[in-house]
């Protein structure tokens, strides 16, 4: 019902599985994120080489902690799978280490505007991004390490920088070596990770109600205005019915007072004396009156299909259609072809039961025509993205209860 909120109810349906909190890596391919993450394991989880090495997430649950390697991004990752992969990165993870290798200086501008992002979702969602300067060992010096971080602390004004090395940190632990393993900053790191795990369920509560809340809030505008364009819609059918039938009447009424007058004024019937075989090629008076029921017949026909034009009323629907096309249409399937005497006229336009028989007949076919056969349409399609709006605010209320 809500696609831009399709991220957002994924992120929901991993926070109501409770899992423990998830730390992932983000940032360029080689900058050394998975080497990083191997080294806050203590084990060789990951797969780490000189080149594009991570495609796909993997994951490690360690004290207590799952620990996601994902994809580095770059320019030319141009693989579906990677973009899948650090979409569910970014949907999964509670804090995000954001890993830039010292080696390359300054921050580019995918990283920058990555990094803008992630400080946006943290002010949003509480979720922190820790900012890792990987491979310091590949730097001259302390000098040059200041020149590169304060190069950073200029395009990222407030950054926190936890210089790492993931070499000196193994060459430490391998060597039993305290003081190289302190030098590495991954001590300093893992503990600056406790600190925010620590603050993990704080986060997640926070996050859950603000997605609930958000979600809820769209859902329930978008209700409003499912509801405002059906009445909308129901008002406009109303309506159109409503001026058809009045319109139609006073067609009626006028075409009905038109013919009485005409039959009030006619002298005696000659219709229904027979012509006999020798006035076949003769003007009888039987003729002539015959034919003029039959024009007067006709103008009220054309009176009326004159209004019902202006409806839309016109040919009758598709199923009703004969091989005679020029049957096709609603006033002769209504009204047929001919009337020749006065009675008949008179019942079908001057009486109750004819009139109220137009009324019918043409209404029927009113509600078959185009225009109103699509707005019947789009009625019963407003009112079944009601059902889904609704059907969409009971999953909702079922995610919640189970988390
Ligand atoms: N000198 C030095 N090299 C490192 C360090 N960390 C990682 N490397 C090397 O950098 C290369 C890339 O490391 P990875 O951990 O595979 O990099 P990645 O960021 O995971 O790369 P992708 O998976 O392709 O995104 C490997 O050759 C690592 O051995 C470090 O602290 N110092
Ligand atoms: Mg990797």
């Amino acid at each position: 019902m809500l696609p831009g909120r399709a991220g957002d109810l994924a992120r929901l349906q991993c926070l109501a599985d409770g899992i423990e909190p998830v730390v992932t890596v983000v940032g360029k391919y080689n900058h050394g994120k998975s080497r990083l993450l191997n080294e806050l394991i203590g084990d060789d989880i990951f797969a780490v080489a000189d080149r594009r090495e991570t495609v796909t997430l993997s994951d490690r649950v360690h004290r207590g902690v799952r620990w996601l390697d994902a994809p580095g991004l770059d320019a030319d990752a141009g693989a579906q799978d990677d973009s899948h992969a650090l979409q569910a990165a970014w949907r999964r993870s509670d804090i995000r280490l954001f890993v830039h290798s010292a080696k390359e200086g300054e921050l580019d501008a995918k990283e920058r505007s990555l990094l803008a992002e992630l400080r946006t979702d943290a002010g949003r969602t509480k979720r922190q991004t820790l900012f890792v300067l990987s491979q310091v060992d590949q730097l001259a010096d302390e000098t040059e390490l200041q020149t590169v971080a304060s190069a950073i602390g200029a395009q990222m004004p407030g950054v926190e920088l936890n210089a790492v090395s993931s070499t000196r940190h193994r060459k430490g632990v391998e060597g039993a070596k305290k003081l190289l393993q302190e030098r590495s900053g991954i001590p300093a790191l893992l503990a600056a990770l406790d600190d925010a795990l620590a603050r993990v369920p704080g986060a997640r509560a926070h996050e859950t109600a603000l997605l609930y809340g958000e979600i809820r809030a769209e859902l329930a505008q978008l209700r409003a205005a499912q509801r405002q364009s059906l009445e909308a819609l129901r008002d406009t059918q109303q309506r159109q019915r409503h001026d058809f039938s009045r319109g139609l009447k006073a067609v009626i009424d006028k075409v009905g007072g038109d013919i009485a007058a005409m039959l009030d004024a006619l002298g005696e019937d000659h219709a229904i004396v027979p012509d006999s075989a020798k006035d076949a090629y003769a003007i009888t008076a039987g003729k002539l009156e015959r034919a003029h029921i039959q024009i007067a017949y006709s103008r009220a026909c054309i009176e009326i299909d004159g209004f019902l034009a202006g409806h839309g009323v016109i040919d009758l629907p598709s199923e009703q259609h004969t091989a005679a096309r020029s049957l096709n249409t609603v006033m002769i399937a209504v009204m047929g072809v001919s009337v020749k005497f006065r009675k008949d006229l008179r019942r079908m336009f001057c009486e109750e039961p004819g009139r109220q028989r137009m009324q019918r007949e043409f209404g029927h076919y009113y509600e078959r025509s185009g225009d109103r056969q699509a707005l019947a349409s789009l009625i019963a399609q407003t009112e079944a993205a009601m059902a889904a709006s609704d059907k969409a605010s009971a999953a909702l209320d079922q995610l919640e209860e189970r988390a």
